[in-house]
């Protein structure tokens, strides 16, 4: 059964494609943005972002997670007080993975595809370690404990901060693994030095799925001006932009060495966070420019205000979207 994505104007009257509740739903909203979410910075009105197949959806919860599935696709989250203490966020962490791994056996065993993280304080230190460090650990603990794919083969993923508030999971999840796309241009995430924290970050540059049938999905995780494991263009938010996009287009080769489908950075739907508001501007001008400002992935990306994993990362654009295969 097919799994729809849609993007629009945030509207309570408005009918739904497919005239059904959706698997899953949020809403991104400008000011200081949904509970657990970046605010958005552009378009200027809110956006509700669905999921959504044919079949009636379910809902439960598992521990800290609340989910919907439909026999097929299972979507949740979970919206948690931030907690106070390094050692608190890494052991919350690995209790809300640990809860999701739980959540996949108790309905057959779907395969993680895609997930969001937000936490507030990204960036800022607990007990001597990053707040995104901390996070690390907790996460990759849970994958190893659950003897889920924490190196090659893990879902797509991002990390992104929000300024203040609870932190957020949510994740998709499908029937079949995904097939797990790195990027030649960047050391894989799972294998970053220890420089970058006790324990490396848990997910794969990209995933490829079936979410229809003879089509293939494409899930580009969070991507930033990273080249191997490094920082570039230091300072420099429109030189980050261009990297970031180097990097997107890469994914996208990468990806077609493994798929006859064939996916255009012009037309899947993006996310841009934006570490300062003041830099919407400079970052939308080279996307735009990149992509075309007429393009569908022009006309439909969504901007929003959030911090990037290392601090000195100022911008960070994740998208997906399908192609025939
Ligand atoms: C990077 O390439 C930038 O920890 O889940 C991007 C996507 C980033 C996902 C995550 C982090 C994550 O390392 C940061």
């Amino acid at each position: 059964m097919t799994l729809l994505f849609e993007r629009r104007p945030r509207s309570a009257d408005l009918p739904r494609a497919t005239g059904v509740p959706p698997l899953g739903q949020r809403d991104l909203l400008p000011g200081v943005g949904q509970a657990g979410l970046p605010a958005l910075l552009h378009p200027a009105c809110a956006i509700t972002e669905c999921w959504t197949s044919a079949s009636p959806v379910r809902h439960g919860r598992t521990g800290l997670i609340r989910h919907q599935d439909d026999g097929q696709w299972l979507y949740g989250e979970a919206v948690l007080p931030m907690p106070a203490t390094g050692a608190a966020l890494q052991t919350l962490t690995h209790q809300l993975y640990t809860d999701l791994f739980r959540t996949l056996r108790g309905h057959g065993g779907p395969h993680l595809l895609k997930l969001w993280n937000y936490l507030p304080h990204l960036n800022a230190e607990r007990d001597g370690l990053e707040v995104y460090r901390h996070f690390n650990i907790g996460r990759q603990q849970a994958f190893l404990d659950a003897e889920a794919a924490a190196f090659e083969g893990a879902p797509a993923a991002c990390a992104l901060g929000t300024a203040d508030g609870p932190l957020s999971l949510t994740f998709l999840a499908g029937p079949q693994a995904p097939r797990p796309v790195e990027n030649p241009r960047q050391t894989s995430a799972y294998h970053y030095p220890a420089t970058y924290g006790p324990r490396s970050p848990t997910f794969s540059r990209a995933t490829l799925a079936a979410l229809a049938p003879g089509r293939e999905t494409l899930f580009v995780s969070g991507t930033a001006s990273i080249v191997g494991h490094a920082s570039v263009h230091l300072g420099d938010v429109v030189q980050q932009t261009q990297e970031t996009l180097r990097n997107l287009r890469a994914v996208l080769d990468a990806a077609h060495a493994t798929t006859t489908a064939r996916f255009a950075l012009d037309q899947l739907a993006h996310t841009v966070y934006v570490r300062h508001a003041a830099d919407l501007d400079a970052v939308r001008t080279v996307f735009e420019q990149a992509v075309g400002a007429d393009s569908p992935a022009a006309c439909g990306a969504v901007y929003l205000r959030a911090d990037v994993c290392r601090s000195e990362l100022l911008v960070e654009i994740e998208c997906h979207g399908e192609a025939p295969r």
